[in-house]
């Protein structure tokens, strides 16, 4: 009865139980999916160990993938392959730059830093896309984590807004290869949740409280709100949506 039962699906960048993919992992979970999890460290794979334990959430495969590295990606596709056979879906909630980067002038940005942030926050979307559509062969969905300062210029947000840029770009021209395939590739544009990347960016408190004045909703989201709407867009229900940047902000992309 579930809106994901049968479903195999991918979540990629759960850290902690902060992590907006802890909150789509458990969206998924009570829509009735089975759970796929890839980490980079294994200090994430022991918490989200524990997590899994905690929420009674059983028999979920946990699989390394570092990003950065191809090899990893395929080696880690191909793992989930022997096991599942096929997959429906792939949640994408990972993202890296130097947290020098990450405050006063984006003119400052060196060269490797801003390759970096390139790299793993938008170009492993498209990595990961490739390996997974071989093992999408029953269609799905992909749903990548992105945010208002791809659109705007949002203070201190620097190198990881062009990077987001560049990840919204790349669903859109996913959207297209895979399409034929039954594939749709959207993205979730959360507002600011408080994480462990999310430290990284200063003055993350202003962000907050300038979304409890000016947003629409008067108030911040959280991992479960993005959890909801990524459900959505992976599930039938948005099997006419692909290309698109949904955002989940309390409607603050709106207001002037
Ligand atoms: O306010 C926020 N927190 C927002 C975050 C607002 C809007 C969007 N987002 C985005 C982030 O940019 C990111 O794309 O959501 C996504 C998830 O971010 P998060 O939940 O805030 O971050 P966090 O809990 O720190 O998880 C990020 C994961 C970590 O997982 P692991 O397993 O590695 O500990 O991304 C991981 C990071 O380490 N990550 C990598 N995973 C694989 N390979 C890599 C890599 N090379 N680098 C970072």
């Amino acid at each position: 009865n579930g809106l994901m039962d049968g479903k195999n699906i991918v979540v990629m960048g759960v850290a902690n139980n902060r992590s907006i993919a802890w909150g789509i992992a458990k969206s998924l979970h009570n829509a009735g999916a089975n759970l796929i999890f890839t980490n980079r460290q294994e200090r994430s794979k022991k918490k989200l160990e524990k997590l899994l334990n905690e929420n009674d959430i059983h028999d979920s495969l946990l699989v390394s993938c570092d990003v950065a590295d191809d090899e990893s990606i395929k080696a880690a596709f191909e793992e989930i392959g022997e096991h599942v056979g096929v997959i429906h879906g792939v949640v994408h909630s990972v993202a890296f730059a130097d947290r020098d980067d990450l405050n006063g002038d984006f003119i400052n940005t060196s060269r490797n830093g801003y390759l970096l942030a390139q790299d793993i926050s938008s170009y492993s979307l498209v990595a990961v896309t490739r390996e997974a559509r071989k093992l999408m062969t029953e269609g799905g969905g992909i749903v990548t984590q992105t945010y208002l300062g791809a659109e705007r210029v949002v203070k201190n947000y620097n190198v990881m807004g062009v990077a987001k840029a560049a990840l919204e770009a790349s669903v859109r021209y996913l959207a297209e290869d895979v399409g034929p395939a039954g594939i749709r590739v959207n993205a979730v544009s959360a507002g600011p949740v408080r994480t462990l990347s999310a430290k990284g960016v200063s003055g993350f408190n202003d962000k907050l409280s300038v979304i409890e004045e000016k947003a629409p909703l008067r108030r911040h989201i959280d991992h479960d709100q993005v959890g909801d709407a990524t459900l959505f867009l992976l599930s039938e229900m948005a099997r006419g949506i692909t290309g698109e940047v949904l955002h989940v902000d309390s409607g603050f992309h709106i207001v002037a």
